[in-house]
């Protein structure tokens, strides 16, 4: 049977991505969405069930009580095959963390060209929370002695890693209960490939246990340093206006596209774009400058510090070279795709690699250094200019959107009281009496094999629908970016009536861009800091709150759902499950679906679940944050009791005349009855 291809506008829900698809179709270029389309998922691996850890298979397990060569059954190979993800997820985050450590350490030394302590408040705090001494100290004194204890973190062999200390009082007791306290970064990422190869741990409970250790390592380890230390080095977020979509391209100007995720390097290049030497290197090439936009969570870095703009998500990384208006697509490390070089070579795109972790073949490998960044960023831009006069034919979707992020929970803190009086009160009373529902973190990643964009603004606007704040991260953020949900007044309308006075108040957004995947550790702070402002029980399982990742597809989104589970959170995932089994065929193994939900849930109080259908999500979202609010005694959620104050409300009084008006606040007679 000839599986069904899909159009454009089946593709993708962005009028700028369908653009860019039909001009792919038009010049006969493949993409991620045909690929899909051409490429039926293997029924056997995505349900968790092939084995491929030793040369005697791989094994393909295909019904119930059916065993690998070595007797693996379908739950101990589920279990591996998911542990080995949280694994490789923890990994990079990780790893990101500890480039980011060494740079702080390098920045502190005056060892790093161009890099320096930008937020010294940021690093006094973080000092503090490790009992580093601060006062009578520079800021390389305090960095150097940040970044030893950092670096320290990945190769710790004993004891517990030292950012856990930062997490609720009542959860570090359930994580010693539970007995999985990561003790070093690394350490806890090894052990999960020791215990996942031939002949070890075959036990899916004991497996799944030290999956959690794992992830707990990477979010309140590796992932939470990457954020701190970003922070530290190159500000803290605050809001700042920005722009998104592919429209962010200027056809007049040499475009640089920065995609990957260490803001080391794209910040570095933010940096030597705005130099002298630089633009006049532009102008000479017959362009007027150079415009720098981002991809995927590098275009979240320097999108919520520098308000550069978002060209787009995850799957519009090949989509941006379609317009055939870039002139280097420079990248770092993770959600690089392949296909990039080769699609690249229809255009005069160059594809410029820079980590010495990920080589493209094909590709021009510029090497960075954090010692000669600003340098070597230069180079890499003299590059592309270069490449300027190479230019075909252009097409330039005429979409973009404005946004406003940057909502750190240091900012989220300061907004919500004020710099005398900042506190996350106010948050916790509006909870408290409904006017917010509840928190959604609508984060993650596309996935070409649902409708690009589509499942992550739905949700994201169904929940704002409920009065449900909505905080986001990675290509989800960006998704709804596009969408103008990042912009207060855009959004308001399409808000329900208690969450529209809260943010009419703040003067916020009703859905908060909170930064990279990495930055979901930002997600972490602020359900901490709920817990400690008090009224919302004493641990993150009994905060109204839920996470979900509608369109994952990466293995760091396997690592962020788990730290988040053992966090306390309902987790629902979109798309296909990997430890599913095959239900409606000849299996029904659900054991591990089961510990990963009602089992977790049991010990931690958060559940991983997997939900295909985007109603169901909303169904479940919205029963959880109910079932927490009877839990700790709140009202009943009820729309009737809002909408009546806040600044529309003002502004509705103010068009009244005065008599009317006094009426109507003070319930007093008009003059004159
Ligand atoms: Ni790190 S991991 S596709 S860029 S969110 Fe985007 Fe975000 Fe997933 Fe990758």
């Amino acid at each position: 049977m000839a599986k069904k291809k899909r159009t454009p506008q089946e593709f993708s829900t962005d009028p700028a991505a369908q653009e860019m698809l039909i001009r792919a179709e038009e010049l006969g270029i493949g993409t991620a969405f045909t690929r899909a389309d051409d490429m039926a998922p293997c029924n056997i691996g995505s349900a968790g069930m092939c084995c491929k850890i030793c040369g005697m298979g791989p094994c393909r397990l295909t019904k119930d009580g059916s065993t690998g060569i070595c007797g693996a059954t379908i739950d101990t190979i589920q279990a591996r095959n998911l542990i080995r993800a949280i694994a490789a997820g923890a990994a990079a985050h990780s790893d990101h963390g500890r480039d980011m450590a060494f740079t702080l350490k390098a920045a502190a030394n005056g060892e790093a060209e161009g890099y320096y302590i930008r937020d010294v408040a940021k690093l006094r705090t973080v000092a503090g929370y490790y009992d580093i001494e601060v006062e009578g100290r520079s800021p390389e004194e305090i960095a150097n002695e940040l970044a030893d204890l950092y670096i320290a973190q990945f190769g710790q062999q004993k004891g517990v890693i030292a950012p856990i200390r930062r997490a609720p009082k009542k959860r570090q007791k359930v994580w010693e209960e539970q007995g999985v306290l990561p003790r070093g970064v690394d350490r806890e990422t090894v052990e999960a490939l020791h215990r996942t190869h031939i002949g070890d741990d075959q036990d899916p409970e004991h497996i799944l246990q030290h999956a959690i250790k794992t992830a707990l390592a990477d979010g309140w380890g590796g992932s939470l340093i990457a954020t701190d230390v970003s922070d530290i080095l190159f500000g803290t977020p605050a809001p700042i206006l920005g722009q998104a979509n592919l429209g962010v391209l200027k056809a007049d100007m040499v475009n640089v596209v920065v995609h990957g995720h260490e803001p080391t390097l794209s910040e570095m290049i933010v940096a030597a774009s705005q130099t002298p030497e630089i633009i006049e290197y532009a102008k000479a090439a017959g362009a007027k400058g150079v415009q720098l936009s981002g991809i995927c969570c590098t275009a979240n870095e320097i999108l919520m510090r520098q308000g550069i703009p978002a060209a787009g998500n995850f799957l519009q990384q090949e989509l941006s070279i379609m317009t055939g208006a870039v002139e280097a697509m420079v990248v770092d490390v993770q959600c690089i795709m392949q296909a990039l070089v080769g699609l690249a070579e229809n255009f005069h795109t160059k594809i410029i690699t820079t980590s010495p972790k990920v080589k493209l073949k094909g590709a021009t490998h510029i090497q960075f250094d954090e010692h000669h960044a600003l340098t070597i960023a230069k180079n890499i831009l003299k590059e592309a200019i270069d490449n300027y006069k190479n230019r075909g034919s252009i097409q330039i979707p005429d979409v973009r959107e404005d946004l406003i992020p940057g909502f750190s929970h240091e900012y989220i803190n300061y907004m919500l009281g004020g710099s005398y009086r900042s506190s996350f009160r106010p948050l916790n009373d509006a909870i408290m009496s409904g006017r917010i529902r509840g928190v959604a973190a609508i984060v993650g990643c596309n996935n070409p094999r649902s409708q690009h964009d589509y499942l992550h603004t739905y949700v994201t606007k169904e929940m704002l629908k409920q009065d449900v704040l909505v905080v986001e991260t990675g290509c989800g953020a960006i998704a709804s970016a596009k969408l103008g949900l990042l912009l207060g007044e855009a959004g308001l309308d399409q808000v329900g009536p208690g969450l529209k006075e809260v943010c009419e108040a703040i003067g916020i957004p009703p859905v908060l861009h909170m930064g990279s995947c990495v930055d979901n550790t930002r997600i972490l702070t602020v359900l901490t800091q709920i817990v400690e402002e008090g009224g919302l029980g004493d641990d993150i399982d009994q905060v109204p709150a839920v996470g979900l990742a509608p369109e994952w597809m990466s293995e760091k989104a396997l690592s962020i759902g788990t730290y988040c589970v053992a966090s306390g959170a309902y987790v629902i995932f979109g798309g296909t499950s990997p430890v599913s089994g095959m239900p409606d065929k000849v299996s029904d193994s659900d054991l591990v679906s089961g510990l990963i939900s009602e089992g977790w849930e049991e010990l931690y109080g958060g559940k991983l679940e997997f939900i295909a259908d985007p109603d169901e999500m909303i169904k479940a979202t919205l029963e959880h944050i109910d079932k927490k609010r009877a839990a700790l005694g709140l009202p009943e959620y009820d729309p009737k009791r809002f909408g009546e104050s806040g600044d529309a409300r003002m502004l509705e009084l103010e068009a009244l005349p005065l008599s009317e008006r006094k009426a109507a606040i003070y319930g007093l007679p008009v003059a004159g009855d």
